[in-house]
């Protein structure tokens, strides 16, 4: 195939075969990174990548659906199209956890992939798989390029529909096609061709005068105002802070927005939710008026309850999500720091009773926070680790996070400070991007240290990635909290369900020596004592490194204030039978004794 061809100058590149075409418009796109894994289906494809190498870096995944978290990965960190790629069939099935991840955490994603023969369509061929169909609900823009004409449209329009919209984009490609000669016959006169570019505009959504008024006028007659700020707050922390200044308001995070404002400045009151404080918690329960701003925080039952008494005041970039979790009287629809910007001179300065109200709380949260992560006594808690992590991790570290309890770990004693970046599965809450995220981490930032905070469950799914690390010599550290069991579930069967345990318990592996085999460094530690100093050590280790942490699995995950309900279903549960009830009666009680004391 196509060794007749003449290459044709397109975008003022040669490009001699349709997969020339589509490797061009993703450079036109500014695509320098992609992550994939290759395969019969997609092999045209791949060597109009090997002869742009030198402009598009390729990273060389072991399984396609970390390939698909690093694309979203490389988005939420950067703010740049991430780009996967697969073969046909199970490449591509493969990926489409990591585009749910993306598609629901609005991260600008590209996915290509592979088919079978045009010829051989519809004939039960090997591999064949119905991907367009498939990928349809993944995916806001889908198509397959059956026609070389396409390739420049098809592949233009994608690039547009991912990275302009922050959602995912499908391309097909049938093997036949990939190789076919860049300019084909046209199939119709007129018109001659569809001409699309790559040109990007550089624009910034703000809302309107009016609505201005009127969300200030909000503002300014709330006495208890609480702001909850999300992913999309991410980049308006200075605009965030002035606004939070003058209203005297509790700056109050969901997960995805951590980074907004640092969690030690004076106007953070932490996160919300299951995974977070009290003061939070109180703020909700309190304020007068709650201004949402870039968030979609899913968890109703964490905002406030009296609605009818609260002026709820919204601001997102996108108009459909403007009332989607609490009832408002004004949605301003733009981007999170213009918005902000206009919002400031038309807001008068508040009295900070409440705020004051919040940050003692604060401290006494922080206290009780301190407590927990300071045992130096074995088992170590996770809580040690997450704390210690945080004091040692650089002010610029590239942060992931996986989902479980580390979770909660993490957004509970891990402090983001300076310029550090938070990135992890928010909305799917999947197992396994920890530390593919990891790796897109340090790909995109290589004089950082990038670090992915993982449980054991959820690093095992994808651990064969650690090889990735080590193959690009990445300066990545994976803590690992190593507790031999699927934490989170196994407290949620006992508490929210009054069960015992059940299929919970991970056989043990040692991921230290793993670490070692594929070539990277590899920590056990046990001893809290220990901890600081070899985390340390891991932080500063030239190849990537692995610390795997054992720690108490009996620790639980608790929400900064449990219902009676939650208390009496865990009773229930060690009273059915729940294999370890001793342990868990013995930490519980040890930590109400604390509590007491903090
Ligand atoms: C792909 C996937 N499967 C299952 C779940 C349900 N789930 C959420 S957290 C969790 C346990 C995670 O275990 P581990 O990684 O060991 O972390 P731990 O909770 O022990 O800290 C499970 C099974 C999920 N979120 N995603
Ligand atoms: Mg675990």
């Amino acid at each position: 195939m196509g060794m007749a061809a003449i290459p044709v100058l397109f975008r003022g590149r040669k490009a001699t075969t349709v997969s020339d075409v589509v490797v061009a418009t993703l450079l036109d796109w500014g695509v320098d990174t992609i992550f994939g894994l290759p395969g019969d289906g997609i092999n045209g494809m791949f060597e109009a990548l090997r002869q742009h190498e030198r402009e598009i870096r390729f990273i060389q995944t072991r399984h396609e659906e970390a390939a698909a978290f690093m694309a979203s990965a490389h988005y939420k960190y950067t703010g740049k199209l991430g780009v996967c790629i697969a073969t046909s069939g199970p490449g591509a099935i493969h990926l489409l956890n990591g585009l749910y991840d993306a598609r629901l955490d609005r991260a600008g994603v590209l996915a290509i992939t592979g088919q079978t023969y045009t010829d051989l369509k519809g004939t039960h061929y090997q591999q064949e798989v119905n991907l367009v169909r498939l990928f349809a609900d993944v995916a806001e823009y889908n198509e397959a390029i059956i026609n070389a004409n396409q390739a420049e449209s098809v592949t233009d329009l994608a690039c547009r529909h991912a990275f302009t919209k922050a959602t995912v984009a499908h391309i097909n490609l049938p093997v036949d096609v990939q190789d076919q000669p860049a300019r084909e016959k046209l199939s119709h006169m007129r018109p001659a061709r569809t001409i699309t570019s790559a040109a990007r505009s550089r624009y910034i959504t703000v809302p309107c005068d009016h609505d201005l008024e009127q969300a200030a006028a909000g503002l300014n007659r709330g006495k208890r105002i609480a702001i909850l700020a999300g992913a999309g707050a991410v980049g308006a922390r200075r605009e965030l802070i002035a606004v939070a200044e003058r209203l005297q308001a509790p700056v109050i995070k969901a997960l995805l927005g951590k980074a907004a404002i640092p969690d030690d400045h004076p106007l953070s009151a932490g996160g919300l939710g299951l995974i977070g404080t009290l003061p939070s918690q109180r703020a909700m329960e309190e304020c007068d008026t709650l201004f949402i701003v870039g968030s979609s925080f899913p968890y109703m039952q964490f905002l406030p309850e009296k609605r009818e008494e609260v002026t709820g005041i919204q601001l997102d970039l996108r108009p459909e999500c403007i009332g989607l979790r609490f009832p408002v009287s004004v949605g301003l629809v733009g981007d999170a720091a213009a918005a902000l910007e206009d919002l400031l001179p038309r807001l008068k300065k508040h009295d900070g009773r409440f705020l004051k109200t919040t940050q003692k709380r604060m401290r006494d949260w922080n206290q009780l926070m301190d407590s927990r992560a300071n045992h130096m006594s074995k088992p170590m808690k996770p809580q040690t680790v997450a704390r210690t992590l945080s004091e040692l991790a650089p002010s610029d570290a590239v942060v992931a996070c996986d989902c479980g309890t580390v979770t909660t770990w993490m957004a509970r004693h891990f402090m983001i400070r300076g310029e550090q970046k938070w990135a992890m599965a928010g909305n799917l809450a999947t197992m396994a991007p920890g530390l593919p995220y990891g790796i897109a981490g340090a790909v995109a930032y290589p004089r950082r240290r990038t670090i992915a905070f993982v449980g054991d469950g959820a690093f095992t799914m994808l651990m064969g990635e650690f090889a990735t690390a080590v193959k690009y010599n990445l300066p990545l550290t994976v803590v690992l909290i190593k507790n031999n069991t699927l934490g989170q579930i196994k407290w949620e069967q006992m508490v929210f369900l009054g069960n015992p345990e059940y299929q919970c318990e991970l056989q043990p592996i040692d991921f230290a020596a793993y670490a070692r085999a594929c070539g990277g460094i590899g920590y056990t530690v046990d001893d809290p004592r220990q901890l600081r100093a070899i985390l340390q050590q891991a932080l500063r280790s030239p190849k990537p490194s692995l610390v795997e942490c054992i720690t108490d699995p009996f620790e639980p995950p608790m929400p900064a204030e449990a219902t009676p309900k939650q208390g009496l279903h865990l009773a229930e549960s060690l009273a059915r039978g729940e294999p370890h009830r001793g342990r868990i009666a013995l930490t519980l009680f040890r930590d109400k004794v604390r509590d007491f004391k903090a």
